[in-house]
């Protein structure tokens, strides 16, 4: 059995994360963790908030916080929000933690014994008014080339062009607007990423065949256009400071590693925490995880695409540099965007839907079959309301919870509050049994592949398949005439119900559980609900028994209406 390893991108600590982030990180990995647990595998998923940088030090001061109290506030609000997903981390860090600071430090202090750190002088915007430096993107100007008055001293929105902060024309400060800038001589470490460009090229090389093209393909943009050198410290306040006792001097002068340096080590530094978070008796061991691991550790990442070349080049760098045995990734599933009606989601322009707020219309269920299934895997996809409320309406309260209700309220009714035994099964059932084993395969075959948008589709086929079984038998007709065959129908569409429930728990964990309880199975069957149904699908048509007493849970998806849909077009903008 393998150990898997499994990390989603840091969330950053600025605001709550939309749907856009979601569907690219934390709920694939999510899926995909759960899955592989009930497969019976070890399953370490990770994740953290990512807490470093200037945007977090500008939000704090929005928020009239000190930025570590704003952090810490903020990355509460964010866990409770994937605690509502009912995103299954076993560990949900903080990049500010101290272990992260303690393992970044020491991959520094690796780098620079190996000579790929090198100290150099830069010259830089400083503001007066603000006193401190400012990132090239926290300086506007008027751009030299167009003449936009908000141009953004790293780039110029309006006309795309590459800028200096030193090309803008009346540069001043975007946090206070201060024109009294000048420019400074200062430190800064780099990362010499150019000597290690061969390695990673032969570490890509070596691994990126076996990841999704999207992941590959960007990885080898990146190396074809060379690796540059680049700047790892910042003067900031708040980040993991340099070591002093190897730069003394950039200690003390305050400077702290840029953003991107300790973000992906958190993914270490969340499993030590993890580590060191176990109770008595409990043994948790990070270092089995990514220090010299073998081969039975399995590393995938998730991601969006535009964190790909962090984690399939600069990380990779990083970690090669140190020449320790840290472990590196096996496998980098990455995503394309979620659009909302073809545009961006921003957090910035509070476009789209924003995670809390989802939460407080429609319970996580809803949101994580949709999502999944219009995973943006292949291409780009687009959220709008209409498709949402259809494939609500379709796969979730028809499909599956009409089923799921239909089944045993009628058999409630006839038979009583125990599933009713009937017949032995027949030729319809034998059909339904292999059948529903073809289709149990190709699911788990898309599963183990992280095709989520199709493994949607194969859950949904089984669940299809259900119905159509149903309707090809009318126990409602056959009671009439044949009491004892329409039991064995009811038995037998039990059984799948009870085989939806878990197949379908990565996917609609809440549901599920609802699913699976239905049945008052005997003590030593919730070991074996738990974990995947038999791959002989005779016999996980039989998991309950004639007999097992049953209630009837409360309807399992409730249909989007009308009314629903225009209100929430209405609040959140629409096509326009
Ligand atoms: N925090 C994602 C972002 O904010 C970034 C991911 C870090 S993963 C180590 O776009
Ligand atoms: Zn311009």
């Amino acid at each position: 059995m393998a150990r898997h390893l499994i990390t989603s991108a840091l969330p950053y600590i600025n605001g709550i994360k939309h749907l856009g982030n979601m569907v690219g990180s934390m709920l694939p990995a999510d899926v995909y963790s759960r899955y592989l647990r009930q497969r019976g595998h070890e399953v370490l998923y990770i994740c953290a908030t990512d807490e470093h940088g200037t945007p977090a030090e500008l939000a704090a001061q929005e928020a009239g916080l000190p930025v570590a109290e704003f952090c810490a506030r903020a990355h509460e609000q964010q866990k409770a929000v994937y605690d509502g997903f009912r995103l299954s981390f076993d560990y949900f860090g903080r990049s500010s933690s101290p272990q992260n600071r303690e393992i970044t430090q020491e991959i520094a202090r690796e780098l620079h014994a190996n000579g790929f750190i090198e100290e150099r002088a830069i010259r830089q915007v400083y503001s007066n008014a603000d006193g401190r430096f400012l990132p090239d993107r926290y300086i506007v100007g008027t751009c030299p080339h167009c003449g936009y008055d908000k141009a953004r001293g790293d780039q110029c929105e309006n006309c795309t062009r590459v800028l200096d902060p030193t090309d803008l024309l009346e540069p001043r400060s975007a946090i206070s607007g201060s024109a009294d800038l000048e420019v400074r001589e200062t430190k800064h470490l780099f990362l010499l990423q150019s000597k290690l460009t061969g390695q990673v090229e032969d570490w890509v090389a070596a691994h990126g065949d076996e990841w999704p093209v999207l992941a590959s393909s960007i990885a080898r943009k990146w190396l074809t256009e060379g690796l540059q050198d680049r700047a790892i410290t910042r003067d900031l306040e708040w980040g993991v400071p340099v070591p002093a006792d190897v730069w003394p001097e950039l200690a003390a002068a305050g400077k702290v590693f840029y953003v991107w340096f300790d973000a992906p080590i958190e993914y270490i530094g969340a499993t030590k925490e993890w580590s060191d978070a176990a109770r008595a008796g409990e043994s948790r061991d990070w270092k089995s995880w990514w220090y010299e691991a073998d081969e039975t550790v399995r590393y995938t990442e998730f991601m969006a695409k535009d964190n790909v070349p962090f984690h399939t080049v600069m990380f990779p760098a990083t970690i090669l540099g140190s020449r320790k045995p840290w472990k590196k990734v096996d496998y980098v599933k990455a995503f394309n965007w979620l659009t909302y009606y073809g545009g961006k989601f921003s957090t910035s322009q509070k476009r789209g839907i924003f995670t809390d707020v989802a939460l407080d219309l429609l319970p996580a269920d809803y949101w994580r079959y949709f999502l999944m299934a219009h995973a943006p895997e292949s291409d780009d996809s687009s959220f709008t309301w209409d498709l949402f409320a259809s494939v609500v309406n379709k796969d979730l309260a028809d499909t599956l919870g009409n089923f799921v209700n239909r089944v045993l309220s009628f058999s409630r009714k006839r038979f009583g509050d125990d599933v009713p035994a009937g017949r032995p099964a027949g030729e319809a059932e034998q059909r339904l049994g292999a059948q529903i084993a073809e289709l149990l395969a190709d699911y788990e075959t898309q599963l183990e592949a992280l095709n989520f948008r199709k493994a949607a589709q194969s859950l949904r086929t089984l669940w299809s398949a259900g119905n159509a079984y149903l309707d090809e038998k009318a126990p409602w007709l056959q009671v009439k005439t044949d009491p004892e065959a329409a039991a064995l129908t009811l038995r037998t569409a039990m059984n799948l119900i009870h085989l939806y429930a878990v197949v379908s728990e990565p996917f609609i964990p809440t549901a599920a559980q609802a699913m699976r309880e239905a049945f008052a199975l005997p003590a030593d069957a919730p070991a074996r609900a738990a974990t995947w149904v038999d791959a002989d699908a005779a016999r996980a048509l039989d998991a309950v028994p004639a007999g097992t007493p049953f209630t009837v849970p409360p309807v399992l998806f409730a249909k989007i209406t009308d009314e629903d849909l225009a209100t929430w077009t209405e609040r959140f903008g629409g096509g326009e």
